[in-house]
């Protein structure tokens, strides 16, 4: 599925499985770093900080319930931190504490997080994007419908899961929101 995704044109690859077991996501993500690698694209791993040193990823992800980044910076030092947000005031808190890049979202209804914030309005991620020092990523139930609302307001950077993972041509699905997307 990923290699796929790589083919198509994903630019990050991040490891999100919440509920495997540790040690079957070490083994998942040894298999990423290499394919990775391999193809010169950035391995970002979710939440937990230990994997993301041991698989020596590209960085890490965390939300606002995960470790502050002020104990996860002196660990990762100059590798990337990226944080979730759901609103201006956690967009600029983030910023400000030194995250290499943010996520805001939902910017969709979507049921892939069970415990979802309220939509951020399109309106909101914007202003975001405008303001901020570093990559703004829009997530959460951007689809091949929709995220061509998300383009022509100008948004740049969107983190998709369940339209390509659940795609029977994760490849051709991949293609076509990277196209919609265009080159930023
Ligand atoms: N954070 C906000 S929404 C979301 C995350 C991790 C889930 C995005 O998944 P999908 O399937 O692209 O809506
Ligand atoms: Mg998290």
């Amino acid at each position: 599925m990923i290699a796929a995704q790589i083919r198509g044109g994903a630019d990050v690859i991040q490891l999100r499985e919440k509920n495997m077991p540790k040690r079957q996501a070490l083994v998942l993500g040894l298999a990423i770093r290499k394919l990775t690698t391999q193809e010169g694209i950035l391995f970002i791993v979710n939440d937990d900080l230990d994997l993301a040193l041991i698989l020596e990823a590209d960085g890490v992800h965390l939300g606002q319930d995960d470790i502050p980044i002020q104990y996860a910076r002196p660990l990762l030092k100059d590798k990337i931190i990226g944080i979730s947000t759901h609103s201006l005031d956690q967009a600029r808190e983030a910023i400000d504490s030194g995250a290499d890049y943010i996520g805001i979202g939902p910017a969709f209804k979507t049921e892939t997080k069970i415990k979802t914030d309220p939509v951020v309005g399109i309106d909101v991620i914007l202003e975001i994007q405008e303001s901020s020092s570093v990559p703004v990523i829009a997530i959460g139930g951007i689809c091949k419908k929709n995220i061509g609302l998300l383009v022509n307001s100008g948004i740049q950077r969107v983190a998709i899961i369940s339209d390509i993972l659940s795609s029977k041509d994760i490849e051709a699905k991949t293609r076509a929101l990277k196209e919609k997307l265009g080159s930023v």
